[in-house]
């Protein structure tokens, strides 16, 4: 190796080590072993990085609640933007089915997309107006059909295949999505719990270990939920997508997308 190479390879190093250094050490001093960095750890979550429990779940509370909000009309297009297929700009892609579905079938009918609600609206009753109902980290296109099957069941494993669901399951009581999907529903579920505490005018949410929660602010299982972040972490998508919400519509992050091990930490 030419000299200049090696000099050049020693700085880069020694450059590479001392940023390690620096972002790593506080890490490790309290959070679990399968703690990840990220670039927001020195100032979108500084007063969070090191805390568990509910510590941890209040400090993101208040990281996560600076934040825009957008009208349930303005939905549509930022999810046409959020959800873009990568691999062909005219299409979205759809939850639970995996679909890559034209951006303008957006609407109501057999064959068109929608906005699901992953945080099912009857559950603590939020609807439409803005705030949970219109907020994107927890907001998906899904096949009109299949949004219909979920309707507002709670997360589950079981049941029967869904029709043109690519492998979601469903019964009387819950839903279960494709294995692709599976960690996506948690982190959102999750958000959601850890954004809306009772503040805003609009209930505080939950997760627990029941289906059937009707119209209660809560949504199982939580330790179904748990054990899909752990089989199916996050994606490139899925962090383009949190990145595109954060940079261009509410300025918030989700921060199970960026964290997946604060999940473990918190519940
Ligand atoms: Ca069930
Ligand atoms: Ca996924
Ligand atoms: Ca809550």
């Amino acid at each position: 190796m030419p000299a200049t190479h090696i000099r050049r390879w020693k700085t880069l190093a020694l450059t590479t080590s001392a940023v390690l250094v620096g972002l790593t050490l506080p890490a490790m001093t309290a959070t679990p072993a399968s703690a990840t960095t990220t670039a927001y750890d020195s100032t979108y979550y500084k007063n969070a990085v090191g805390k568990t429990g509910t510590s941890l779940k209040s400090s993101l509370h208040t990281i996560i609640s600076s934040q825009s909000k957008i009208s349930y009309a303005a939905v549509w297009d930022a999810l046409k933007v959020t959800d873009q297929d990568p691999n062909n700009s005219n299409n979205v892609i759809l939850l639970y089915s995996g679909t890559s579905r034209a951006k303008s079938l957006n609407g109501g009918d057999t064959g068109d997309w929608n906005r699901e609600h992953v945080w099912a609206k009857s559950h603590g009753d939020f609807g439409e107006v803005t705030g949970p109902g219109t907020d994107l980290h927890h907001l998906r296109p899904a096949d009109v059909q299949v949004n219909s099957i979920r309707g507002n069941k709670d997360f589950d494993n079981g049941g029967s295949a869904v029709s043109g669901g690519g492998g979601s399951l469903t019964d009387s009581d819950s839903f279960e999505p494709r294995d692709a999907d599976k960690g996506d529903v948690a982190r959102m579920i999750l958000y959601m719990a850890v954004r809306y505490d009772g503040g805003d005018g609009f209930a505080d949410l939950e997760p627990n270990e029941k289906v059937n929660n009707g119209s209660n602010p809560y949504i199982g299982k939580l330790s179904v939920l748990k054990q899909w972040n752990d089989e199916d972490p996050p994606s490139a998508f899925e962090e383009k997508r949190n990145q595109v919400i954060y940079d261009t519509y509410q300025h918030n992050r989700n921060p199970f997308i960026d964290h997946p091990e604060w999940v473990d930490a918190i519940w």
